[in-house]
């Protein structure tokens, strides 16, 4: 990476302490008639927000100048979900005056954590695909890139999760409840979506060619809210563009006749449901005609927007990809090529084969999952009902496609049947981004083997130029150094420069220190003081006492039975009994910690969340066991405790099933902050363990080869392992004897079941049980590991030095340079 053009500007000249608290007491005054002494705390948060929003829009408009003057191209990254968390922090740490502004608070008598608690996570995505967004268009900023992030403004994001008796209880998440600072409403950009109603035919005598005409609609307005994206110390500011949905006409009951009344109400309700709510469901599709909506709401009005903005400046729309390119986050925003491709010929008035040339240039598409229940198919006929035109233009993409196909491979049905847009009365939307897009990118390097060599084999045989891989990264910004200000303090000075904030490859200059006592020491000390934060915070919000001695050993993501949550319950359980055995076997005392959110309607992850909560209950309160192990489910797992939770591990689970996990994201952040990854050869697991060294890591289990070996043959037998097995064979019978459950017998029957008869499915689709002996013997590797103390500082010591490649600044140039082709842009204040 070359940063030498744009030197970054990591001191705060210019910043100004005095102004800054006079600006925050005349926010508290004017937004709120209070003076310092009589603010309540989120008071506070909006005034200290509403005075950063200030230095933030001054390089928003020099941004808005220097995109002026230069007309470069743009990246539209266009997403159902952006997973931000909290963004007054990250704002102070791109602006480079946290410290300072930490000190005027301090000056005033506030604490900046306590403020920066005030904040409500902007919660707009599910996992992994919506966080990655959000690291995406930071580092973008960062690396000086021109982005628009497109998305929607939920009115109610990720549901917040509260454990009543040990179960998963789902509560509205208000998040714009007392508004949102960073944000500015966009009324002049608003654009009309149309549902609904048929498509007319009308003979154009001027142009010789039939025109299609669009009516009896149900319309909503799109009015877009800005918020800022800072980037790193380079006065760049780029914006997240998300969606509300209004009435085209306001209510009013006085002026309506009859059917006019209808209508208004229908207009209302249809623009007050879309906008909504976020589908709390991980890699789940689940069909839904408000999700369709959703997503041809937020695509047509992005679309609309970006060719609105480009024919200010430009008069040919032939040479639309020289200036834009529509980035793909899965196939959820896919309607944007037949949107594309309508607008070129029902309003630009072009013919197909110019709008599909112009189209096929502007779309890439990133797939990030191989699960199968992922898949977004819709029905014909709720795709042709919501979207009539649309659907039009989709059947002739199919129909051009299949001429191809035929004439590349004759009479071949099965290529036909694999790779249709249209197939069995569905729309195939992975099809459609894939046959429309110039790029097909997976997530991580096995991820897109096997992409190529299982899923999207033929696709790959007929059009192996599009295909590539990016392997995803997280920002190093929000995930060190706004997270972990300890270790970032520390790496600053061991390796004498903070460059490696916006160049990570400097990180791998921890590497003469990992056997130093001294530094081993120190990065030990920090890691200590961070599991005592997580302890305080784990008190505080569980009630239960942790020991930061122990090993904290955590599993943190999305609940899903590929993830394997229910391994490591499983595991602890056989550990407790081992303990209980042998109360003096050589085991050092481990805190097993869990996050999790399960989507609202999967029995199973509920269940698992039940379990480990069960499971916690009796081994925490067992003083026989003399507290040498603990569980902990940490309630509401979301970004903001995900930093101090990252700060503070000391072991990553990272267990899924080989093959399932496309790349994973929090393996990458545990890395940076020193844990050592316990892991399967999964997603991105692969390429951690191939920089940080096989020796640096514990790696267990089958391989994605012999999954899907046994996946092609029908299964295995786990029921012959469950009679071999009597560890195996104890655990699962517990599950049924009520020893987690005060003596319930059927609590966890369905799980019991799943091992060996299950209702639906094949016996551990998951193959818990296969993987189970391993796991046990690597997790007992870790516990040995740890007890050699400079060997474990060693290890985990590597692997922050060794997580250069893992930010995403690396994974956005790779874009740039492949599919994006973006120019820097240099901002002056
Ligand atoms: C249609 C329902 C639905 C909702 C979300 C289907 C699929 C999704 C996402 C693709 C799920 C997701 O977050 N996938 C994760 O994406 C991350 C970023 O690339 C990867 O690191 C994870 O491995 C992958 O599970």
């Amino acid at each position: 990476m070359n940063h030498e053009t744009f030197a970054i500007n990591p001191t705060s000249e210019g910043f100004d302490r005095e102004a800054f608290k006079k600006e925050i007491l005349s926010n508290l005054k004017v937004l709120y008639r209070k003076t310092l002494d009589t603010a309540a705390k989120q008071e506070v948060f909006q005034a200290v927000s509403l005075a950063v929003k200030d230095l933030i829009v001054d390089r928003w408009i020099a941004t808005q100048k220097a995109y002026q003057k230069k007309d470069p191209k743009f990246v539209y990254y266009l997403s159902m979900e952006f997973l931000m968390g909290r963004a007054l922090g990250n704002n102070l740490i791109n602006l480079c005056c946290y410290k300072e502004v930490a000190e005027v608070l301090n000056e005033m008598g506030l604490d900046i954590n306590v403020i920066e608690d005030q904040e409500p996570d902007a919660a707009l995505g599910n996992g992994g695909l919506g966080r990655l967004a959000a690291c995406f268009i930071e580092s973008l900023s960062t690396l000086n890139y021109p982005v628009y992030g497109c998305g929607i403004r939920y009115k109610y994001g990720m549901f917040k999760q509260e454990i009543r008796d040990g179960y998963q209880v789902e509560v509205p998440d208000n998040w714009l409840e007392n508004g949102n600072p960073f944000e500015m409403k966009r009324p002049e950009y608003v654009q009309t979506v149309k549902f609904g109603g048929y498509v007319r035919i009308e003979w154009d005598n001027e142009r010789q060619r039939n025109r299609f005409i669009h009516d009896g609609y149900d319309a909503v307005h799109a009015i877009p809210y800005d918020i800022p994206v800072v980037g790193y110390g380079n006065n760049m500011v780029n914006a997240l563009r998300i969606w509300d949905a209004q009435p085209v006409q306001e209510f009013n009951l006085a002026s309506f006749d009859k059917g006019d009344y209808l209508q208004a109400v229908e207009q209302e309700n249809l623009a007050k449901n879309i906008v909504e709510v976020l589908y709390p469901n991980d890699n789940h599709y689940s069909g839904k005609e408000l999700r369709l909506k959703q997503q041809y709401f937020f695509v047509s009005a992005s679309v609309q927007l970006a060719i609105q903005k480009y024919k200010e400046t430009h008069s040919d729309l032939h040479k639309l990809p020289e200036k834009v390119c529509f980035q793909l986050n899965d196939t959820h925003p896919t309607v944007t090529v037949p949107e594309l491709m309508r607008i070129l010929l029902d309003e630009e008035g072009m013919e197909w084969d110019e709008a599909w040339e112009i189209t096929t240039k502007c779309c890439a598409y990133t797939n990030h999952t191989i699960m199968a229940e992922a898949l977004e198919k819709w029905p014909v006929d709720l795709f042709m009902r919501l979207l009539p035109r649309i659907y039009q233009i989709v059947q002739e993409i199919n129909r051009r496609f299949l001429i191809q196909v035929e004439e590349k491979y004759p009479n071949q049905y099965n290529k036909i049947r694999s790779m249709a847009i249209l197939y069995e009365g569905q729309v195939r939307m992975a099809n459609m981004a894939i046959v429309a897009g110039f790029s097909v990118n997976g997530v991580a390097r096995l991820h897109t083997e096997i992409l190529k060599k299982r899923e999207l084999r033929d696709f790959y045989e007929m059009m192996p130029e599009k295909f590539n891989n990016k392997t995803n990264g997280i920002t190093q910004r929000r995930f060190l150094l706004h997270g972990n200000p300890l270790l970032a303090q520390w790496v600053s000075e061991k390796i004498g420069t903070d460059a490696w904030i916006t160049d990570l490859s400097f990180i791998k200059n921890l590497e003469k220190y990992a056997d130093d006592p001294k530094a081993q020491k120190e990065f030990m000390d920090i890691k200590y003081r961070n599991k005592l934060r997580l302890a305080e915070y784990v008190k505080a919000h569980n009630h239960i006492d942790i020991d930061p001695n122990s090993i904290f050993d955590v599993q943190v993501k999305r609940l899903h039975e590929y993830k394997r949550q229910l391994l490591n319950i499983l595991h602890v359980m056989y550990l407790y009994n081992q303990l209980k055995a042998n109360p003096n076997m050589d085991f050092y005392p481990t805190t097993f910690i869990f996050g999790a959110k399960a989507a609202a309607g999967y029995k199973r992850a509920k269940e698992t969340i039940k379990l480990i909560n069960s499971v916690a209950d009796t081994i925490n309160n067992d003083p026989s066991i003399n507290s040498k192990i603990k569980v902990v489910f940490i309630e509401n797992y979301r970004v903001s405790n995900a930093e101090i939770i990252f700060a503070a591990s000391d072991v990553s689970e990272q267990i899924s099933t080989a093959s399932k996990e496309a790349s994973g994201t929090g393996n990458m952040k545990f890395m940076l902050n020193g844990a050592v990854t316990l892991g399967t050869m999964d997603g991105a697991n692969v390429e951690i363990v191939e920089e940080v060294g096989s020796e640096n890591a514990f790696i267990f289990g089958m391989s994605s080869e012999e999954v899907m070996a046994y996946e092609a043959n029908g299964g295995y037998h786990p029921s012959e392992i469950y009679h071999n097995d009597m560890d195996i064979k104890k655990i699962l019978d517990q599950l049924v004897d009520g020893t987690f459950s005060h003596g319930d017998r059927e609590m966890f029957r369905e799980i019991y079941s799943s091992f060996l008869s299950p209702s639906y499915g094949r016996a551990d689709q998951y193959f818990i049980l296969k993987d189970f002996q391993s796991y046990a013997e690597a997790q007992a590797r870790v516990n040995k590991a740890y007890q050699d103390k400079s060997r474990w500082a060693k290890m985990a010591i590597l692997n922050t030095a060794k997580s250069g490649k893992f930010t995403s600044d690396r994974t956005i140039e790779e874009y740039v340079r492949d599919i994006w082709h973006l120019e820097k842009v240099q901002v002056e204040l």
